[in-house]
Formats: C-alpha cells, structure tokens, sequence
C-alpha cells in the first residue's frame, strides 16, 4: 500500500469505471439495513469531508483520518466502520486508488445508484501516514452537526465549511437516504419510507406532515420528532413509523430555510441539480487543485487524477 507521501497513480478512465462498477456491486447487502450499503457510504463521505474549516484550512475529504483513532473513534463517526469494511475488498482489488478517493467516489456511485443525480468526481487525494506531520493534520473532533440543536448551530458549522443557506437546504436532503441507530448516534428510525431510493420526499414530508410531528423523548432520553402513522395493512404489520431530528425540524421552522424546502418539495429536478452541485463542492472541501486539476499540497505536488 502506498506510504505517506506516495503520489496517487493516474488511472485511466476504464480503470475509475471498473472501480465504479465494483463499488455498485456491493451496494445490495441483503443482511444489512433496508438491504443496502448505500445510505451508510453516503455518510462516509459526508463526514470525511464535512471536518472542512474554511478559516485554517484544516480538515475536509483528504487524508482519510478515520481510518486512525482520534478521527475513526470520534463518537460523531459510529457506524462508519461498516462503512469503511463494505469498501476493504475494493481498496485490495484496486490499490493504487487512495481511501480518500474511494471513500468520496463510493458516496458519488451509491447516490446515483440509489436514483439521485450524477455528481462531478475528481480524484487526487492523499492518504494521511503515520508520521508526526501527518497524524497532526487529522482535525480535531467536534467539527460535525449535532442533531439535537437548530438553525443557528446548522449556520455556524456549515458557515465553517463555506456553505450558504441554499447549500444547506440542500445537503439536508441526503435524510431521504438511510436511517438512525440507536447504537450509533442515540437517534432511532429513518426519515422515509423507502430509504434507498434518493429522491425529494424528505422536504415532501416536512412540509405535508408539518403539524403532526411530534416530539417524543426515547428511553434513552434523546428527543427527536415522530410521525406514527396509522396504517392499516392487511398483514397486520405494525408500520415503522417515520422521524425527524431537531436540526431536519429547524428547516421549516427558520423563515429563510424554509424557502428552500418549499422549492426542493415542489421542484425534484432543481433538487436534484441543486444537490450535485453541493455534494460535489462538499468532497472537494479542503482540497486544492492546480489550473489543470492536480492536487496541490503544501509538501510536495501531485500528479492528480479526473473521472
Ligand atoms: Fe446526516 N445524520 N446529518 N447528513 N446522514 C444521520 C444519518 C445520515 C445529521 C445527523 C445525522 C447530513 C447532515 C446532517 C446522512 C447524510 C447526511 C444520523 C444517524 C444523524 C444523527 C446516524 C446513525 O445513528 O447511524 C445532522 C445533525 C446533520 C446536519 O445538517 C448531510 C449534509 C449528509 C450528506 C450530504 C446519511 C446518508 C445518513 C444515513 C446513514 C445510515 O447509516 O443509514
């Protein structure tokens, strides 16, 4: 495997396309949740990037900390080792391709497998050694969203990374994918009813079910909203009933937010172009790229690669 400071080779686009391919074929997991590692490697990359601090330039997609301790154990990122495992037989099948990359390319193949929108990929990342240098660029913990507070919060840590109130809207609407674990991050149920299928029933949701969404504290003490539904299904079976944190709360709650939910629910193409472009700024938060696109580092320069 390639040690620190090892420059990424420069693939072909065949060879990005058989990487692609293997990663959509290990999104069907028939014994893991709904059936799908999609929604799990979508918050992979998400939380690989989303330690962006725009001021010092700390953080973001390169390096793939979370394979280390202080960034893999932060209790922000339980869960993400199923993860980080789905994606171990590609990193040996392909290995001159970096964990950063993998990890950034897998969120941008599952969201399109699952049904949601291309999303622009470019490779180049770095993989953070061991060395002293290296271990000092893992960013601190306590840079992602806690789901218990509100707009403000939502403000100053997107703020943080560089995003406006639009970018943020739209990146909420990744909750159509997957679900809370009470295990993980005290959380518990998913936000749709069909939770691997990308699409804008999220912010649908919000908006229809406005008034009944209700506030219910878990054993646990967590308190997040709930839409029980009554259906009556001929099985008898009792339907999982839909939730909301805090923070999804806060998008119809905050005057300004709310625009934006009210466009995305009415306009499944504009979110969907929308949260491309987001998604895409986000996986190259904390990377810099030449005129031609190679990543840039402070140490040395990279030959880059693009999809
Ligand atoms: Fe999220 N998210 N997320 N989220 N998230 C959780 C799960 C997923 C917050 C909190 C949580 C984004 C933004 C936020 C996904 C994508 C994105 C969970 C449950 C919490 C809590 C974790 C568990 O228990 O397993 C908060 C707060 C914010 C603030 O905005 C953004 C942005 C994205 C991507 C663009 C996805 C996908 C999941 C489902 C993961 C799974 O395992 O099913």
């Amino acid at each position: 495997s390639a040690g620190a400071g090892a420059k990424p080779s420069q693939p072909s686009s065949s060879q990005l396309d058989a990487v692609r391919a293997s990663i959509r074929d290990l999104i069907r997991q028939p014994d893991y949740d709904d059936g799908s590692a999609g929604p799990v490697l979508v918050r992979l990359a998400w939380h690989s990037a989303g330690t962006f601090d725009a001021a010092s330039g700390t953080g973001g997609s390169n390096g793939a900390g979370m394979r280390y301790e202080a960034e893999g154990g932060d209790p922000a990122n339980a869960g993400l080792q199923h993860a980080r495992a789905f994606l171990e037989p590609i990193k040996s099948a392909y290995p001159w391709i970096t964990y950063a990359d993998l990890w950034t390319l897998a969120g941008t193949v599952a969201i399109e497998a699952m049904g949601g929108p291309q999303i622009p990929w470019q490779g180049g990342r770095t993989d953070f050694g061991t060395t002293e240098a290296d271990q000092a660029k893992i960013p601190p913990r306590g840079r992602l969203p806690d789901g218990a507070q509100g707009a403000a919060h939502l403000r100053a840590i997107f703020g943080r990374m560089g995003f406006n109130d639009q970018e943020i809207v739209a990146l909420s609407g990744a909750h159509n994918l997957g679900r809370c674990h009470i295990d993980r991050s005290g959380f518990e149920g998913k936000w749709v009813n069909n939770p691997t299928r990308f699409s804008n029933q999220y912010f649908r949701l919000l908006l229809a079910n406005e008034k009944e969404w209700k506030r219910k504290t878990l054993g646990n003490g967590v308190e997040q909203f709930v839409y029980e539904e009554e259906v009556e299904d001929a099985s008898d079976e009792p339907e999982e009933g839909l939730m909301m944190l805090p923070t999804d709360m806060c998008l119809i709650s905050d005057p300004v937010f709310r625009t934006w939910v009210e466009t995305y629910a009415a306009d499944k193409d504009r979110f969907f172009v929308d949260f491309s472009a987001v998604f895409a700024k986000l996986l190259e938060l904390g990377i810099r790229r030449d005129a031609q696109g190679n990543v840039v580092n402070e140490a040395n320069v990279q030959s880059g690669y693009r999809s």
